[in-house]
Formats: C-alpha cells, structure tokens, sequence
C-alpha cells in the first residue's frame, strides 16, 4: 500500500490509503527531486504522446463513474449531453465535512480528449458548460460563490481523460501551483483567440526525477 498523512483545516488529521498500490503509486507519495520540462507542440507529439499511449494508465474509474457504477450516489450535477456534457463528483481527496478544502472535480463524457493538449475551438460549449454549470451546482449545494472557487485543468494529469477541479480559493491544494494549473477560464479565452492555441505553444510542468517520462524527454535532449 502506499499513501500520505496530512492535517486538515478542521485540525483533525487525514489518511489517505491507496491499496492495491502500484509503483506509480509508490513513487508519487515519495519526497523526491523535480525537475521542470517545457514541452513544445513537437515535444508533445514526439515524446509525451507515444508515451501515454504505451502507458495503461487505467481510466476505469471515471468510465465507473460516468456509467453510475460507481459513486452514483454522490453526483452533484450532471449535464447528460453525450458531447458537451459531464458529471460533477466530489474528489477522493475531500471528505466534505467542512467548506475550507471544498474539491470537487467534473468529468465529461465524451472520451476522446486526454487532456489540455488536445482541446480546441470545437471543445468550448464543452468547456462553458463545466465552468457555468459547476459554479450553479457548487453554489447552490454548498453556498459557496463562484468568486471563491479555483476552477483549473493539470497539465500534466494523472488521468487522460479530461477533467477540471474545483477547490475552495482559500484552500492551498496540491497540483495548483503555476506549473500544474491552467485556469479553465484562461483555456476558454485562449481557445478564442486561437482555435489551435494548445497545439502549438510550449507548456511547462515538473516531473519528479525517476518518472518515466523524463527519462524521454533526457533521452531526446529536452532536459
Ligand atoms: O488532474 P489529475 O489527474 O492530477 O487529478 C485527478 C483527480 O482525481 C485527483 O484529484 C484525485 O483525487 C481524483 N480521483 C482519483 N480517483 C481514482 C478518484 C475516484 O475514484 N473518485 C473520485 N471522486 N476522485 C478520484
């Protein structure tokens, strides 16, 4: 098994248990060096791409999810529309006993965007859809306003199938810092601007030193 420890707002104190654990698992909750990658578009279709796609990285929690499989009973509102809808769950990592560390996390229900990378001009009714309707859901559940809410995409995810988090703005939580956390508002006024904006600029992101993926971008000369 592996997992963390950590204190929460309320003072008490938070496990989380991941077992069966994988070494992915092992490795994420090791402290461990970083180190930053800037992917360019090429980088992203050369190395990062090929990657993923050798990689299981298993998704069938969220199809779970999607199908009511699983966690059917904790939906706080779900858009249906097969292309531009989603499901809005409450993540793992939030118990939902206190507001401070409010997360919850939308995942839509088309199956064919892996992350920020693949996301155009064609994904905005998606993307307006996930930013209105989870603040009106999230407001009207929980009483917390839009304008305290961080509403933001990790690049790079854990999982390739697209999802935006929703956190308390007061609550520190970990993947929002500035080389992890693309505002979902941001994604839709670039994609305004540039239907093609995430294919063709560089993203930055941190890798830890004995994951996989930077050994490819060392191999290729990236870092
Ligand atoms: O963007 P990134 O891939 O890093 O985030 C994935 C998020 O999904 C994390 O915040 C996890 O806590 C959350 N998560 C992972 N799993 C396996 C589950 C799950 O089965 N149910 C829920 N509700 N959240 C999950």
């Amino acid at each position: 098994a592996a997992g963390a420890v950590g204190l929460e707002p309320g003072g008490e104190i938070k496990a989380t248990v991941v077992y069966p654990a994988t070494e992915k698992h092992l490795q994420k909750y090791l402290r461990q060096e970083v180190h930053l990658v800037r992917e360019t578009w090429e980088d992203y279709k050369n190395i990062t791409l090929p990657f993923i796609q050798s990689q299981s990285f298993s998704i069938q929690w969220v199809y779970n999810i999607l199908e009511k499989k699983a966690e059917a009973d904790r939906i706080i509102h779900e858009n249906p529309d097969p292309c531009n809808g989603f499901v809005l769950v409450p993540d793992f990592k939030w118990n939902q006993n206190q507001l401070e560390d409010l997360y919850l996390i939308a995942l839509i229900h088309r199956r064919d965007v892996k992350s920020l990378r693949d996301l155009t001009a064609e994904h905005l009714p998606l993307l307006r859809n996930v930013l209105q309707e989870g603040k009106e859901a999230i407001a009207k559940r929980f009483g917390v306003p839009g304008s305290q809410l961080r509403i933001y995409l990790h690049y790079q995810p854990s999982y390739y199938h697209l999802h935006v988090h929703f956190t308390a703005l007061g609550y520190d939580a970990p993947g929002s810092s500035a080389e992890r956390a693309h505002l979902l508002e941001d994604v839709i006024d670039n994609l305004l601007l540039d239907a093609e904006y995430y294919q063709k600029r560089a993203l930055t992101f941190a890798l830890r030193a004995d994951e996989p993926l930077l050994k490819k971008f060392r191999e290729a000369g990236r870092v």
